[in-house]
């Protein structure tokens, strides 16, 4: 039996072209899915646009457009930017599309009649970045901490989702693991928000539509629209399939969430509350990364630092990109990114060792044996097949724990052993002995072996360079070929 595994991406804001950050996340999901795939697993992956509330209303204006044409198109950049890199999610949400409206609505109603929300007159300070009444702890110097703008004093009728029952059940989940949050630093930031509740409180989860027309109209009051973010939590369901695809409740058991840090409190608060409102389990598990800097400074729009995943491929390559991505950040800490840095760490890994090693082992084969893989000789063998254990291991456990960078540094562990073995045994001196061609074909049966097995190694991880390796291995006559990684030089402009 296949066991099913179901991972997500946040839903992008449609208000500006997907960037490093976005990237990161989604080759990450994209990652864990080809890994679960490989051992045979039903891997199911969600991402898509969250696309209502008035930051979307504000983009759309100021691109002269109505907020229909915008998201339309920029949601749509999302999907052409995805599919260019090669990463199709097995459902992309949209938030503004029919299925999805129709979830949010009944389950609005559905929670509505349980008796878990509540009308009320509200009044504070409010940030149209964040979306949401803003408390002490959000602000700094009367500034918005994520957004550095200024919050605007409101006051508004407004319903009220019943959240803070069950703060105390929260707890117990998220302590007994039963809705895990990793890494551990993070399950301590929702823990502590739990422990002192003067920071949460209920939860408004609507907008007067004679603000903000733009979002789901409320089922029990057509005069307001549903809060942006209970209508884009609601898209992990929607993308699983709820409510009658007879795969969802499998999906749904075994969820896992990728997210970036900045949107802890509405996944590790919110969101398991207002699943239990609707009768449901939480998630399996909460995957918290760190923010990628770029230059050691925040990506930000108005710094123009943002990184784009296609201007990356047109540079150096997308998989150098996605591999420095993977490489480089330890999953739950901040990382910086330069180009300086990729350039470097990709012709280290890719260029000098795991290309190398593929070129080298292709050219000798090509050379000695007329192009045709020799079989293996187990006696020769038995060095690299402890190394490929020891490789195959650490990834396993590495990937468990999530930490996609030590699962690359065992791969380059590995092709650094096989290419050590070459400059050992030297079957292109043996080869020119005498007596020395059987010794040398036996090395490059060993070489060719783990050199496939470097293959499947690296295919949840780089698909593109892992489909060509094994291409190469397959073809007959097997030759050198174009190097699979070629050098990369600074072009930064
Ligand atoms: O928050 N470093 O959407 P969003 C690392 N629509 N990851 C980053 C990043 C950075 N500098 N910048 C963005 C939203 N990300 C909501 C989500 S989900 C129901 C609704 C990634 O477009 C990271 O995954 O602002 C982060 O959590 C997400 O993009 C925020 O994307």
């Amino acid at each position: 039996m296949s066991r099913p595994y179901f991972v997500t991406t946040p839903i992008y804001y449609a208000n500006a072209e997907p960037h490093i950050g976005h990237t990161y996340t989604t080759v990450v999901a994209d990652t864990l899915v080809r890994w679960h795939r490989q051992r045979g697993d039903d891997a199911w992956s969600v991402s898509g646009t969250d696309e209502h509330g008035e930051k979307l209303v504000e983009a759309a204006a100021k691109a002269g457009q109505t907020p229909e044409l915008f998201t339309e198109r920029m949601s749509a950049a999302f999907q052409h930017v995805w599919a260019e890199l090669g990463i199709a999610p097995s459902r992309f949400v949209r938030t503004t599309e029919p299925a999805h409206r129709r979830n949010v609505q009944a389950i609005l109603q559905r929670v509505h009649a349980a008796g878990w929300i509540e009308a009320r007159e509200y009044e504070g300070l409010y940030c149209v970045g964040c979306e949401r009444f803003l408390t002490e702890r959000d602000m700094e110097n009367g500034l918005c901490r994520d957004h550095e703008r200024a919050p605007e004093l409101r006051r508004e009728s407004n319903y009220f989702f019943l959240m803070s029952r069950e703060f105390g059940w929260l707890r117990g989940e998220i302590e007994s693991g039963r809705y895990e949050i990793r890494p551990e630093r993070y399950r301590n930031e929702a823990l502590a928000m739990l422990r002192d509740e003067s920071g949460l409180g209920d939860l408004s989860i609507s907008r007067p539509k004679s603000r903000l027309a733009w979002g789901i109209e409320l089922p029990f009051d057509r005069e307001h629209v549903c809060y942006v973010w209970f209508d884009a939590l609601i898209s992990y369901l929607t993308g699983a399939g709820f409510p009658d695809d007879p795969a969802f409740a499998q999906r749904w058991a075994n969820a896992e969430h990728l997210i970036g840090k900045d949107i802890l409190k509405p996944h590790a608060i919110f969101w398991p509350i207002m699943l239990k409102a609707m009768g449901m389990e939480p998630p399996r598990r909460l995957s918290v990364h760190g923010y990628w800097n770029v230059d050691d400074r925040k990506v930000s729009k108005s710094l123009g630092n943002m990184v784009s995943p296609l201007a990356m491929r047109e540079r150096y390559g997308f998989e150098t990109f996605r591999w420095f991505l993977l490489r480089e950040m330890s999953y739950g800490l901040d990382s910086n990114f330069t180009e300086e840095a990729l350039v470097e760490r990709v012709n280290a890994d890719l260029a000098n060792n795991v290309g190398n090693l593929v070129s080298r082992t292709l050219n000798l084969v090509e050379k000695f044996c007329d192009g045709a893989l020799p079989p293996l000789d187990a006696s020769v063998a038995r060095g690299l097949e402890e190394a490929l254990v020891a490789a195959q291991d650490s990834i396993e456990s590495a990937m468990a724990q999530l930490q996609p960078q030590q699962a690359l540094a065992a791969i380059v562990v590995f092709a650094s052993e096989v290419n050590r073995f070459l400059d050992a045994t030297k079957p292109w001196k043996l080869a020119k002995l005498p007596s020395g061609l059987n010794e040398a074909t036996k090395i490059l049966g060993v070489a060719g072996r783990a050199v496939a097995a470097l293959a499947e190694l690296l295919a949840p991880f780089l698909p593109e360079a892992s489909a060509r390796i094994e291409a190469k291995l397959a073809a007959a006559p097997i030759t050198r070929g174009e190097p699979l990684f070629p050098r990369v030089e600074l072009r930064k402009e």
